[in-house]
């Protein structure tokens, strides 16, 4: 398979201003009728160019005319799954007659089935296996959708736009005419057919405009929608509030789907949804998966303005839409619940997940200059990176010039396919700013490390910051040019003040520093005592930032410091000091033993009232093993494992009687609700209950039942059933069995405990994990359960990484049966292994093995680009 590039980008050398397509659906062959009002791009220089459309291995062309001249074979060509013409009118009406079957379509890319509907996924390159078309972004056309189905089964039928007409055909059917009058590109296009229960409601815009919303689920889920849908009018709400954007039809739609790729999709008017993204009730969804719900409703309805309005030139720009609707969603939680809980959480996975990939194989900037196949490239960096980058111009232009910006963009741009130097510019207009070195944070990969050094003059009441930085080479970038870098910066006293000092001649608690060379200078005068710095605050940049901090410096900041995001980051920073140490002893085979100095941190956290549960929760949460496989130089997963859990059990003993007292003042009493402050006292609940149960306390082991059977929330009960998992309690097989029982007819449900089953670590994990792909709950066509199982293995440290490569053989197998069948799952399982040249060499040596098995094999494009960019 061959790569595409950036540089090579041509505008389309044809148009199509409008798009009529007619589909007579049917469970074995479905026709497809297009009808496309084509004409030659003025803009292009390719004036004589062959009109050349995308389609798919899977689509089947039956006719093909041009005006009414039906097209004889031998004028037209299908060379590589393109439709090819070489002969063409300046303007002209393509009509193509395909034929498609949705019910075998297991990649779940075009058109296909999810249990007894009809529904569709077209970005990136999905319409192709629907119809042949100028499958690019860059190409918006006006859709009119004509439905063809037969009524009982298929009562609800839904596109884009407004529904115009309903007749009955004379073969006794119904057919329904959909019409979106805003010029899209075809990744936005949607279809879906079913016996759907639908919930209703309106949402007034701030112009008065009154528009109806819909969720359409199968019938046995509709009690389920509520939560989303008053998340779906915040939402609005929202938008129109914070960045001045209005709903622009009559008509908004969200439908849930069981068989999905990912979370959601964006569609025009049309919105479809994983179900685990959508659903939501407290009986059966973890508070966890309330806000995700959440967020993702949010994020897809942000979509309308930042995606559709305004989309992507090319896939290159992916970033264009991802980064900025990240960015807009993550601001949003931010303003729902409570702005540093989400920043750290948000930060948290930015540095486990995004930071391990833009240091493996597959890093690339956040505009990929090539791409293989494109669904690889809905990454991490893409979207995590990107919306820091969107955080990063918001902080150096502040909120007002910032907004300023986002209202230029919107108005230059409305209803066009625009760059990401389109953006940064209408940024820089509006405020002034110069982003010309700042836009290196688009096209070079890899995390920059910044290293400070500090040095006070009491003489001079002076104090200089030393910041160096330096991005490690990433494939293809073998040097690397300097960032634009905000480093928010504060100083405190030896007791924790705040402490003023000047800098450029202004006086501050606060100061932005930007640094743009390799090494840079700042000189705080007015400095009254020895300051603590407190450097990245609510982490300003993504980057790895350094200082040699004493256990002192970071306790102090960790009782102190005023900037809530950094108090975080100083308890991290001392556990993982800890941790290192203890790491090495495991990898040097000595018997562990470390005086924790996070016991009197920790305590004080625990006894004051005044701070968030929910933040106190966060701090006590120690490193995850991932994120310190991130760290590690050479990772030793069964290390990481045994010195976590060696500092747990003695941060749980040393503060015993505080864990369990924590445990009971956060109970609460009455109805779930998923709103900060109940969510923060059960999260601060639950961790202290995973303290608790370190120490063996036979109290806490029959508080952990107890809490299991009797809580009246997912949240409560799933959190006692994985601690008593993960701390192998006496009753964990029973509470597994149990929970099954329960939950069997809830597929989200069972999910959830297919993922904490696989993730279980025991002697015969392999067996268990062979007897869970074989158990009624799971189905290798959904990805969903695929996930969940899968990404639970990858989880269990003893068995996916065990000595005899068992683990690593067990999901190579697994990946190339998914390949055959769903490339863009196989590819997103393949992740784990990538990480094969940081493992210590005996397990690198096993991961590699898996790799090579795999390239050897015939692979899709998906799974073929991750595996030989890992293995080159
Ligand atoms: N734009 C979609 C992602 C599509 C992924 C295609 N492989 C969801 C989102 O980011 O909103
Ligand atoms: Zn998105």
């Amino acid at each position: 398979p061959a790569a595409i590039y950036l540089k090579d980008y041509k505008v389309p050398p044809f148009l199509i201003d409008k798009t009529e397509l007619t589909f007579e659906l049917d469970e074995s062959t479905t026709v497809v009728t297009s009808k496309l009002h084509m004409r030659r791009n003025p803009t292009s220089t390719e004036n004589t160019a062959p009109l050349v459309l995308d389609g798919g291995e899977d689509v089947k062309l039956i006719a093909v005319a041009m005006d009414d001249y039906v097209l004889p074979e031998g004028e037209y060509q299908l060379v590589d799954n393109q439709l090819v013409i070489t002969a063409t009118a300046d303007n002209f009406i393509l009509t193509c007659e395909t034929l498609i079957e949705p019910q075998n379509n297991t990649k779940l890319e075009g058109l296909y089935r999810s249990s007894s509907m009809f529904c569709t996924q077209c970005e990136a390159e999905g319409f192709r296996h629907i119809t042949y078309y100028l499958d690019r972004p860059d190409v918006m056309s006006v859709f009119t959708t004509t439905i063809i189905a037969d009524n009982e089964q298929y009562p609800v039928m839904l596109s884009n736009g407004n529904e115009i007409e309903r007749t009955q055909t004379e073969e006794g059917k119904t057919a329904v005419v959909w019409h979106d009058p805003f010029p899209k590109p075809a990744y936005l296009f949607a279809l879906v057919a079913g016996n759907l229960e639908v919930k209703n409601d309106t949402f007034v815009t701030q112009s008065q405009r009154e528009v109806k919303l819909q969720i359409f689920t199968e019938a046995h889920n509709i009690d389920k929608v509520d939560y989303a849908m008053e998340a779906l009018k915040r939402s609005m709400r929202w938008d129109e509030e914070v960045y001045g954007r209005e709903y622009d039809l009559d008509i908004f739609m969200i439908v849930a789907v069981d068989d999905f790729n990912m979370g959601a999709m964006e569609n025009k008017g049309l919105n479809i949804f994983n179900s685990s993204c959508l659903l939501a009730s407290p009986e059966t969804t973890t508070d966890d998966s309330y806000l995700r719900v959440e967020a993702i409703v949010a994020h897809e309805y942000f979509h309308n303005w930042s995606g559709n309005r305004v989309t992507c030139r090319d896939w290159f720009q992916l970033s264009l839409k991802e980064g900025f609707t990240v960015f807009r969603d993550q601001t949003f939680s931010a303003d729902m619940h409570s702005a540093t809980v989400k920043r750290v959480e948000d930060v948290s996975f930015l540095k486990t997940a995004q930071f391990a990939e833009d240091a493996g194989p597959m890093a690339h900037p956040v505009r990929p200059a090539s791409f293989i196949e494109i669904s690889n490239f809905y990454t991490l960096t893409v979207y995590e990176k990107g919306a820091e980058i969107v955080r990063m111009i918001h902080t150096l232009l502040g909120a007002e010039n910032f907004r300023k910006g986002s209202d230029l963009y919107f108005e230059r741009h409305d209803g066009q396919a625009v760059t990401c130097d389109d953006f940064v510019a209408a940024m820089e207009a509006a405020s002034g700013v110069d982003l010309t070195q700042f836009k290196r944070w688009y096209s070079q990969a890899g995390t920059p490390q910044v290293r400070v050094i500090g040095e006070y003059d009491e003489s001079q009441q002076s104090y200089t910051l030393r910041l160096h930085q330096d991005t490690p080479a990433t494939p293809g970038q073998p040097t690397k040019l300097p960032s634009h870098i905000p480093v928010r910066v504060g100083l405190l006293d030896q007791a924790g003040n705040p402490l003023s000092a000047s800098l450029d001649g202004q006086s501050a608690n606060e100061h932005l520093l930007e640094l743009s060379q390799a090494e840079q200078v700042f000189e705080f005068t007015q400095v009254s005592s020895k300051p603590v710095p407190s450097l990245l605050r609510g982490f300003s940049a993504p980057v790895k930032l350094s200082y040699e901090y004493s256990s002192t410096d970071l306790l102090l900041l960790l009782s102190a410091d005023q900037d809530g995001f950094n108090r975080w980051s100083a308890g991290q920073q001392l556990a993982v000091n800890e941790l290192s140490q203890l790491i090495e002893q495991a990898v040097a085979g000595q018997t562990l033993s470390l005086e924790s100095q996070l016991i009197n941190g920790f305590n004080s956290l625990l006894v004051d009232d005044s701070l968030d549960p929910a933040m106190v929760a966060l701090i006590l949460n120690l490193p995850s093993q991932a994120y310190l496989s991130e760290l590690a130089s050479e990772i030793h997963p069964n290390a990481i494992k045994q010195a976590r859990q060696y500092l747990k059990a003695q941060i749980a003993n040393a503060l015993e009687s505080e864990f369990a007292q924590t445990y009971q003042a956060h109970r609460l009493d009455g109805e779930y609700r998923p709103d900060a402050q109940d969510i923060a006292h059960r999260s601060l609940k639950n961790l202290a209950l995973s303290y608790w149960l370190e120490t063996d306390s036979a109290e806490a082991k029959l508080a952990v039942v107890e809490q299991f059977e009797s809580a009246n929330n997912m949240t409560d009960q799933f959190a006692a059933l994985s601690i008593a998992v993960h701390a192998d309690h006496p009753q964990a097989t029973q509470m597994l069995d149990a929970f099954y029982q329960q939950w069997q007819d809830e597929p989200l449900v069972v999910n959830k405990w297919l993922m904490l089953s696989a993730g279980r670590e025991q002697e015969n994990a392999i067996d268990n994990m062979k007897s869970l792909m074989e158990h009624e709950a799971f189905d290798l066509k959904n990805p969903n359960k695929v996930r969940s199982l899968l990404g639970g293995f990858g989880q269990n440290i003893s068995a996916f990484h065990h000595v005899d490569g068992s683990g690593y053989r067990f999901l190579a197998d697994q990946i190339l049966v998914l390949d055959k069948r769903n490339p863009q799952i196989a590819s997103r399982l393949c992740t784990p292994l990538t990480r094969w040249k940081k493992m210590t060499p005996s397990l690198s040596t096993l991961m590699k093995a898996e790799l090579e098995r795999i390239m050897a094999d015939q692979l899709s494009k998906d799974v073929y680009e991750v595996i030989s960019k890992s293995l080159a």
